[in-house]
């Protein structure tokens, strides 16, 4: 499929995704976030992608929503629209793992896009921020909810009432991103994190997307026994029996997905 706010390759089990509106730093508008939905729900149901890879520009991943669209928005359009719920939700029905690889601007909504995606590897360039703050706004794609979740309530809080930028390095220290790289590095640690998942048992990644992102959403008891029973569940696979077996064959093992 062609898109006009997007480029999308696919090539050995990974779908690499990249935002792609030079002129506005990547600015989220209606048309991107529509086609961004499409193209993840397009790659969760190809069979040859096994995992996600989705990142900007050098410059910026996103710069947020798009500030020219929305300006002139009332709340009786925004709110009847329920404006990037639908996306938004497409995109959290995603089973395959999604890598957001951030280099440069992650901010308001590109810092929430980024949040939505299983981990974030960051380029040392990457700067992420919630300056809605600046608009006389709030996050609306999850701001507040998930980086309070990520680096606790008081940074939460700093980040989101003073509006300021957090380097890739803060970032770090805080938990928001798993890894960084030199910018120059970047994709292809993302490329190579995604070729290491892409060997793995797809039920056992998905297994995982669920279990962690459960913990979010679960008292601790009960995260504990949906994790234990899928732990039971997978002994019901080809997968289960084929890299246990190769463990002790001490060999790779072949995983079929089944
Ligand atoms: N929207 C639209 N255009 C943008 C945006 C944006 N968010 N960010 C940058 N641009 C455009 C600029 O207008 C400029 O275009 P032009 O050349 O036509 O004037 C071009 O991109 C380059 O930008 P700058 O000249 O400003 O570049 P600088 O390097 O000087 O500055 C910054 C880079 C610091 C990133 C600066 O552009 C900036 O502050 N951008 C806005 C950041 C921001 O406030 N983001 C939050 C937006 S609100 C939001 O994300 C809410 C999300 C929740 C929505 C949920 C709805 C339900």
């Amino acid at each position: 499929m062609a898109y006009e706010t997007l480029i999308v390759e696919i090539e050995d089990h990974i779908a690499l995704i990249k935002l792609n509106r030079p002129d506005a730093l990547n600015a989220l508008n209606g048309q991107l976030l529509g086609e961004l939905a499409k193209a993840l729900k397009s790659a969760d149901e190809n069979d040859k992608v096994r995992c996600i890879v989705l990142t900007g520009s050098e410059k910026a991943f996103a710069a947020g929503a798009d500030i020219r669209e929305m300006s002139e928005k009332s709340f009786v359009e925004v709110f009847t629209e329920d404006m990037f719920g639908g996306e938004v939700e497409q995109m959290l029905r995603v089973r395959k793992p999604i890598i957001a690889a951030v280099a440069g601007y992650a901010l308001g909504g590109g810092c929430e896009l980024a949040m939505m995606c299983d981990f974030i590897i960051a380029a040392d360039t990457a700067k992420f921020g919630q300056p809605e703050i600046n608009l006389g706004v709030v996050a609306g794609i999850g701001g507040t909810q998930r980086l309070t979740r990520f680096v606790g309530k008081s940074k939460s809080m700093d980040m989101h009432l003073t509006g300021r930028f957090m380097t890739a390095e803060e970032a770090e220290r805080c938990g928001l991103v798993s890894r960084v790289v030199p910018a120059k590095k970047l994709l292809e640690e993302a490329m190579g994190a995604a070729s290491k998942i892409a060997e793995k048992s797809m039920l056992a990644t998905m297994a995982v997307k669920e279990a962690v992102n459960r913990s979010y959403e679960m008292t601790l008891r009960e995260g504990l026994l949906f994790e234990r029973r899928l732990f039971h569940a997978l002994f019901a696979t080809e997968d289960q029996k084929e890299g246990m077996a190769a463990f002790l064959e001490k060999r790779e093992p072949q995983f079929r997905d089944k």
